[in-house]
């Protein structure tokens, strides 16, 4: 799994790193580079993000595992409202996400598709976690 994981999380890098004589300078300074992600790509993702937001290793997230910016919107996956999220809850609700920003409905979201649905930044910096 991490050859797999890492050439993606540092092809972005890779990308920033090209961009960032120009970000220097202050003429870009909201650029990031468009990026695509498809359905399959994005779901293969769900496992690892939820067993890093899983402190206890309990197999659920709890309130107290999340950062407080992060409480709401994850508390939220809790559909059966028992007071943990469970890996289960937590694919459902971000493949929800996934396809509410999926406009065009090719399974595959544009950094505008992203950016439209005001998760862009927020994905990338979950992702970039450990
Ligand atoms: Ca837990
Ligand atoms: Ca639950």
């Amino acid at each position: 799994m991490r050859i797999l994981v890492l050439p993606l999380l540092a092809l972005p890098a890779v990308m920033l790193a090209a961009c960032s004589d120009q970000e220097a300078k202050g003429d870009a300074v909201d650029f990031r580079p468009p990026t695509n992600q498809n359905r399959a790509d994005f779901a293969s993702t769900l496992g690892l993000r939820f067993h890093a937001m899983d402190a206890d290793r309990n197999g659920t997230i709890e309130q107290g595992e999340l950062r407080a910016n992060r409480v709401a919107r994850i508390m939220a996956m809790d559909a059966n409202g028992d007071g943990h999220v469970a890996l289960g809850e937590y694919e459902a609700a971000q493949l929800t996400r996934f396809d509410a920003a999926d406009k065009d409905k090719d399974r595959v979201l544009s950094s505008a598709e992203r950016d439209a649905a005001g998760w862009g930044t927020r994905n990338r910096a979950t992702t970039s976690t450990k």
